[in-house]
């Protein structure tokens, strides 16, 4: 029995309590539904189920205390609609967003096939001669785009992973400028797109240095998992999502884990963007730790929600203030990648950044195109704008 008390009254609180309603109906129904591995061998524990309700019920009570009624609406700063500063508007598809060592910003132009570094006097340089793997018209519909989609500087070198397109093995992660040369190397095989989907890449996305799995753990949005990837480019399954269900809507919805990113405590956090039809408010960012230090996050309680309520995630970080930044693709990711251009469907239909502050969110900016890749320093919030061609910065608060 959990019981739920709302403070605000009135017709704001019934969507949320809907909404509230479904989340914990589908978690018992389902028992653990977002691990595959796991849902075989757990039995359901009223603890779990307590402190997953109790988490949807903090986040249905902040939505309630704002002043929008629909799922995935929260409180709006002031300053969300000021434009940011452009840093460059001229790049196909920027994405991963990172800070190398002399705190100059990298950006994976996915589209352009490059990982470029901002020199401190606003040039632009690549790291490569050639360009790396990139594909324009991949997709169901061609009209996606693959290539240099994360990066990470580790132990001095910068590491960059490369996502799938028309299976031609380009899922990689490579090392760039071995030797110093402007050059790369794959650190990993090359992709058979039609081998079993485990313990493999599909189309990874996003990157996190993990010491705990001797490399990096990446989120691979093709494959619904985060994969352990050692220094010598062993792959592994780390966490499988399993789909969820919607209400009136009959087929599963995918998780597709995006952007992920290191705690202060440790763990490992990740977004979902949610697959088709991309529900409002349906959006979680996970908790992922490695409890039993087995080398998976697969066992009971390795995979908690922490973060709920939001839509289409694309990419997550954390700042130095301690607090969550996540970026939401689209306001309606569905129309957005239904026809017709992408980059003019992403600037009619902008997506949103917001700070969760210990399951308080507030969106802080509300009028940026596809945000896919977010760095956060003390002062300066960096967002890659990507079906606009554009990587833009604004201050922080
Ligand atoms: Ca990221
Ligand atoms: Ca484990």
């Amino acid at each position: 029995m959990i019981e739920v008390t709302f403070e605000c009254s009135g017709d704001s609180i019934q969507p949320h309590l809907e909404h509230l309603n479904h989340y914990v109906s589908y978690h018992l129904v389902t028992m653990n539904p977002f691990l595959n591995s796991v849902a075989q061998k757990l039995q359901l524990s009223a603890s779990r189920v307590a402190i997953i309700a109790a988490l949807l019920v903090i986040a249905a009570s902040v939505a309630c205390g704002g002043s929008e009624d629909e799922p995935g609406s929260f409180e709006v700063e002031e300053s969300a609609s000021e434009p940011g500063t452009i840093i460059t508007d001229e790049l196909t598809s920027p994405r991963g967003l990172i800070l190398n060592q002399d705190e100059n910003l990298l950006i994976a132009e996915t589209g352009g096939g490059r990982v470029l570094e901002v020199m401190p006097n606003g040039e632009i340089r690549s790291l490569t001669e050639k360009r790396m793997p990139h594909a324009l018209n991949t997709g169901p519909d061609n009209e996606y785009r693959a290539g240099p989609s994360a990066i990470s500087v580790l132990n001095g070198e910068v590491f960059t992973i490369v996502g799938e397109f028309r299976g031609n093995q380009s899922a990689r992660l490579f090392r760039l400028t071995p030797g110093g040369e402007k050059e790369f190397e794959p650190v990993t095989e090359a992709t058979d797109a039609f081998a079993p989907l485990s313990n493999r890449f599909s189309n990874p996305y996003d990157i996190a240095d993990a010491p705990e799995v001797d490399g990096w753990i990446v989120a691979d949005p093709g494959g619904n998992s985060l994969l352990a990837v050692d220094l010598d480019g062993n792959i592994r399954d780390y966490v499988v999502f399993e789909d969820f269900h919607i209400p009136d809507h009959e087929p599963p919805v995918e998780m597709v884990p995006t952007g992920i990113a290191r705690g202060a405590d440790g763990a490992i956090y990740v977004g979902s963007l949610t697959g088709y039809p991309y529900p409002r408010g349906e959006a979680v960012v996970w908790r992922v730790e490695d409890i039993n230090g087995d080398g998976d996050a697969m066992d009971e309680g390795e995979v908690e929600p922490y973060a709920t309520g939001f839509t289409t995630i694309t990419d997550i970080t954390f700042g130095p203030d301690g607090n969550l930044y996540i970026a939401e693709f689209s306001s309606d990711t569905k129309t957005v990648f239904e026809s017709g251009d992408f980059a003019e469907n992403s600037a009619t239909h902008p997506g949103r950044i917001i700070r969760w502050n210990n399951g308080e969110p507030t969106v802080i900016v509300e009028t940026v195109v596809s945000p896919t890749g977010l760095v956060v320093t003390d002062s300066t919030l960096y967002i890659s704008e990507e079906y606009a061609g554009r990587v833009s910065k604004r201050p922080i608060n």
